[in-house]
């Protein structure tokens, strides 16, 4: 039935593209989005790939049916660093089955759970157009993931970084930051979803994760933050095609109080703690877009 419905879309076409005769450029620009339309039309798919059952590859279809390009994924733990999706996916099932075979947990430092979460860093780039021009997306994004049975947020903030190393501020510029954050089934109060920025440069953001539950449920679950350089079309530059290199962490804690202030550099996050906290801090790793 499928066959026989694209056989006769594919015959349709055929007959009607000589009268449509629609400009190329036109054409390539029906299939480029906002960015606001890219999130919109990818909302939902960090729930779908990147939450306990993880599968990179089906996650990076989606994304490039979309126009994305270049994805590059880091998993620290997992020994994932600036892997393709295939890559990143035969590693992350390699650890997984070891981490299962595990007799018991390891705790890292304080009484946090090793495999309480994961974090990966996950860079590509897709092609925009909107009322005020055209040119790509350069995404560099931290995926964080708790286990779905690990319900144990608390004070103070969890706290997100992603670090870019050195641009070419000709040819690119620091648009924009993204969030989106869900509880274990991937609902999503849009209301509030419990991340706060904290700080913005032109080559690195923080931010904090307020981890609380309710109902059982921990309501940052999993989730993804995003620091996105613009590279619009037709600017001089020596350098327009770059590589992008970005980095990003993710620090848990638990049962403490007061608060904290962050330093974050290309080379690491490192949080000062008004007062002692059980603490892990997972890095996704160095991702590279180009
Ligand atoms: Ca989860
Ligand atoms: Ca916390």
């Amino acid at each position: 039935m499928k066959k026989a419905a694209y056989q006769l879309v594919a015959a349709v076409a055929l007959v009607l593209t000589p009268m449509l005769a629609v400009p190329a450029q036109a054409e390539e620009k029906r299939q480029t989005f906002s960015y606001e339309e890219f999130r919109a039309a990818s909302s939902g798919l960090s729930t779908k790939y990147l939450n306990d059952r993880v599968d990179y590859v089906a996650y990076a279809r989606e994304l490039e049916a979309l126009g994305a390009k270049n994805i590059r994924i880091s998993n620290q733990v997992a020994g994932i660093i600036n892997s393709t999706p295939e890559e990143a996916q035969f590693a992350y099932q390699l650890y997984a089955r070891k981490a299962a075979a595990a007799a018991s947990p390891d705790y890292g430092v304080m009484d946090v759970p090793i495999n309480a979460f994961t974090a990966s860093t996950i860079a590509y780039n897709f092609p925009y157009s909107n009322s005020t021009g055209s040119g790509w997306l350069d995404n560099t994004e931290l995926h964080w993931n708790f286990r779905d049975n690990f319900v144990n947020g608390s004070a103070p903030d969890d706290a997100i970084g992603i670090a870019l190393d050195a641009y070419d501020f000709n040819c690119y510029s620091a648009v924009r930051t993204w969030k989106e954050s869900y509880t274990w089934d991937g609902s999503r109060q849009t209301s509030q979803d419990y991340i706060y920025q904290e700080n913005l440069t032109t080559s690195n953001a923080v931010w904090r994760v307020r981890d609380r539950v309710s109902g059982f449920q921990l309501l940052v679950d999993h989730g993804f933050v995003a620091l996105v350089l613009d590279h619009p079309n037709g600017r001089s530059c020596a350098n327009p095609n770059q590589r992008i290199v970005g980095s990003g962490w993710y620090e848990h804690n638990q049962d403490g109080g007061g608060t904290w202030t962050a330093g974050i550099s290309f080379f690491g996050m490192s949080l000062e703690y008004s007062s002692e906290a059980d603490k892990l801090q997972k890095a996704g790793g160095v991702a590279t877009i180009r």
